[in-house]
């Protein structure tokens, strides 16, 4: 039994962005489902949002809220503080800053536009039986995405990285967020070079490779192709 537990599933960027720190620093965890639309009652008592992920450490406690914490920002935070190496965080205070807000902005901003408008009127509407709602993936894809993609692309400037030269939690939130689009749509980021060749570079990485490999494979069963939205 692995010492920590994230509940939710791999088909979540944010359950993928703890799973992929549980990777880098190669801590052994393991993913316990659960539905966060149609969640067991226990769950809500440890996730008073009703939102996935929780961590579970069961060397603090394996029953109850105690042992638990909830938000991936959280329980990424206290992954480095448990398992300190490899950082993911920088120790240069500027960029320690940098790389919580480049994180927070994909959380909040590219995960929320691109999840609310293309991730969820394409999946959502396949699972329940009909036709992906394209119209409102291609209007979010040519008009909320590109200001959110220009200022990642003006961050990222001539570096591999979001900050300093090394991965932060700040690149492995953007590429699970990002890919979260990628699950259902064609990513097709020609304008913006620098974006484009940061996600092949975290791609590449076994720790967002392989919960991504886990959501796709949960995700072609209900959508075998991704769309195209130009
Ligand atoms: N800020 C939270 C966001 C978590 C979140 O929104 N998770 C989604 C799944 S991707 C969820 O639980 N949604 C449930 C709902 O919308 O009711 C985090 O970083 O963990």
């Amino acid at each position: 039994m692995a010492e920590l537990v994230i509940y939710g599933s791999p088909i979540s960027p944010f359950v993928r962005k703890v799973a992929a720190c549980c990777i880098e620093k190669d801590v052994e965890y393991e993913i316990e489902a659960v539905n966060v639309f149609d969640p067991p009652e226990w769950f809500l008592d440890i996730s008073p949002m009703k939102r996935i992920p929780v961590l579970r450490d069961r060397s603090v406690a394996s029953e109850g809220q105690e042992g638990t914490i909830a938000d991936s920002s959280a329980i990424c935070a206290y992954l480095e503080k448990k398992h300190p190496e490899p950082a993911l965080y920088p120790h240069h205070p500027y960029a320690h800053g940098r790389a919580l807000w480049i994180e927070e902005y994909a959380d909040t901003n590219l995960a929320a536009i691109g999840g609310l408008g293309i991730f969820r009127p394409i999946f959502f509407s396949v699972t329940q039986g009909k036709e992906p709602d394209l119209d409102t993936a291609r209007e979010t894809w040519s008009t909320k995405m590109p200001p959110i993609f220009d200022y990642l692309e003006a961050s990222l400037g001539d570096n591999d990285y979001f900050v300093h030269d090394s991965v932060s939690i700040a690149d492995i939130t953007v590429a699970c967020c990002l890919m979260q689009i990628g699950l259902v749509a064609e990513l097709k980021l020609d304008r913006w070079p620098a974006l484009a060749a940061h996600l092949e570079r975290m791609k590449a990485r076994d720790s967002i490779a392989v919960p991504f490999a886990k959501a796709e494979r949960a995700v072609r069963k209900a959508l075998p192709e991704v769309c195209d939205l130009s």
